[in-house]
C-alpha cells in the first residue's frame, strides 16, 4: 500500500522532498499525559509486551503532534531476551547480574531474537495496522557498543569502567562478544522488517565513551557489519545515529547508511562538511531549547533548517531524545515550524 505521507521515506532513499520531513527521537514517552495515563495502569516492560497497548503509544505523537515518521514503541534493550538476560525498568534499565566474567559470558543464551522477543514483532504489526499507511514506521535496535555496554555495566554509566576495561584489559572476549551480538542485531532488525518496519535506525548512544582512535578500531568495523549485513538483508533505509563526540563523526561517515543522524554537540553545517553535501542528514536541534519559549524555540528551529539545505536531504529531529519535562505544546510549534508554519 502507498503511504499517505511519505516525505520522511523520501528523504532517506536520498530524494530532497517538496519540505523537510520531522520527527523526534523519543517522542513517544513520558513529556505527554496521553503516555503517562497508559504508564499508570502498566508497568514499562508490560507495556512494551503488549502489542496493542505499543501501538497506542506509537500512535501518540502522530495524533497529537502531526510528525511525519512513527517509532515503534519498544526499548533497545529489550533484546536481551534473546540472551537470557533480565532487565529492570525502574525507569532508567538495571540489569541484577551484569556480564562481566568469563562464566558470566559463558551463560548467555544466544537464543533466536525472533522467538525471543515474538511480542516485539507483534507489535511492529500491531503498530502498521493502526497507521494504516498514514506514515512510515521506523524499527531500531542499540548499536553493537551501546547494547553490550548496558550487559557489561549492568546499566547506565558515567564512567564505562566495565566495559572499557574489559575492551583493554581482554580484547579477544571484547570482540567475540560485539562479533556475536552484530549477528543476532541483524536477525533482529531483518525480522522488524519482515513484520512491517519501513526504515530502521541503530542508536549508538554510548559512542562519546571510547576515544575517537578506541572507537575506530574496535567499534567501528562491527558497525559497519550491522549497516551493510542489514541492508542486504532488508533493502530498507538505515539511519544511523552515534551520539557524544563529533570527533569520530568523519570516521561514523565512513559507514554506508542511508542517513547519518547528527547530535547537537556539533553544528549542522559543520557536521555537513565533515560528512559531504552527498549525504542525507537527520538531526540536530538540541532538546532542551524546547523547554524555552515559541520565540527562542521558532528561531533555533529555523537555524537548523536553514542549515540543512545544503545537505543532499534533511531529516530534522533533535539531536537526541525529547526531555520529559518538554511542553508538548512547545514541541507542537517547532514540528509547525518545521512543516511551513
Ligand atoms: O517509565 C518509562 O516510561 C520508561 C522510560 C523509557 C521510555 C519511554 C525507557 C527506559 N525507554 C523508553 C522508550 C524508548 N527507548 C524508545 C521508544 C520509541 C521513541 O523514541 O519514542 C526508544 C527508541 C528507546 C531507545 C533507548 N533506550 C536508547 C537509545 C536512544 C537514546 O536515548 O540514546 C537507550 C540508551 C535506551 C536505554 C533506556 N531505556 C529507558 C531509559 C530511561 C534509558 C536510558 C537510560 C540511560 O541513560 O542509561
Amino acid at each position: 500500500m502507498a503511504l499517505q505521507n511519505d516525505l520522511f521515506l523520501q528523504a532517506c532513499r536520498g530524494v530532497r522532498p517538496s519540505r523537510t520531513p520531522v520527527w523526534m527521537m523519543r517522542q513517544a514517552g513520558r513529556y505527554l499525559a496521553e503516555y503517562r495515563a497508559i504508564r499508570a495502569k502498566v508497568s514499562f516492560t508490560e507495556l512494551c509486551r503488549t502489542p496493542e497497548l505499543c501501538a497506542e503509544v506509537t500512535l501518540q505523537p502522530i495524533d497529537i503532534l502531526g510528525v511525519d515518521a512513527a517509532i515503534l514503541f519498544s526499548d533497545i534493550l529489550v533484546v536481551f531476551d534473546a540472551l537470557g538476560v533480565d532487565v529492570i525498568f525502574d525507569p532508567a534499565p538495571r540489569i541484577e547480574q551484569p556480564v562481566r566474567t568469563a562464566a558470566d559470558i559463558a551463560r548467555l543464551r544466544w537464543g533466536d531474537p525472533r522467538e525471543a522477543c515474538d511480542y516485539v514483532f507483534a507489535a511492529v504489526r500491531a503498530c502498521k495496522a493502526a497507521l494504516a499507511d498514514r506514515v512510515p514506521l521506523i524499527g531500531f535496535c542499540g548499536a553493537p557498543f551501546t547494547t553490550l555496554s548496558y550487559l557489561v555495566e549492568g546499566g547506565g554509566s558515567r564512567t564505562f569502567e566495565h566495559i572499557k576495561g574489559l575492551l583493554f584489559r581482554e580484547p579477544g572476549v571484547f570482540h567475540g562478544l560485539m562479533e556475536k551480538i552484530t549477528g543476532l542485531l541483524v536477525t533482529y532488525l531483518q525480522a522488524q522488517v519482515e513484520s512491517g518496519a519501513d526504515v530502521l535506525q541503530i542508536f549508538d548512544s554510548w559512542a562519546g565513551a571510547l576515544a575517537p582512535e578506541d572507537y575506530r578500531e574496535h567499534v567501528l568495523p562491527h558497525l559497519d557489519r550491522l549497516v551493510r549485513e542489514t541492508q542486504a538483508a532488508t533493502g530498507v533505509p538505515v539511519i544511523l545515529f552515534a551520539r557524544g563526540n563529533a570527533n569520530i563523526l568523519a570516521d561514523v561517515a565512513t559507514i554506508p547508511a542511508d542517513v547519518l543522524g547528527i547530535d547537537w554537540t556539533i553544528e549542522l553545517g559543520a557536521a555537513i562538511d565533515v560528512v559531504g553535501e552527498g549525504r542525507v542528514v537527520q538531526g540536530n536541534l538540541d532538546p532542551t531549547v524546547l523547554l524555552s519559549n515559541p520565540a527562542t524555540i521558532e528561531a533555533k528551529t529555523r537555524a537548523v533548517l536553514a542549515a540543512g539545505r545544503r545537505a543532499k536531504a534533511h531529516i530534522f529531529n533533535l539531536g537526541h531524545g525529547i526531555s520529559k519535562h518538554t511542553d508538548p505544546g512547545l514541541a507542537k510549534r517547532m514540528i509547525e515550524v518545521v512543516q511551513g508554519g
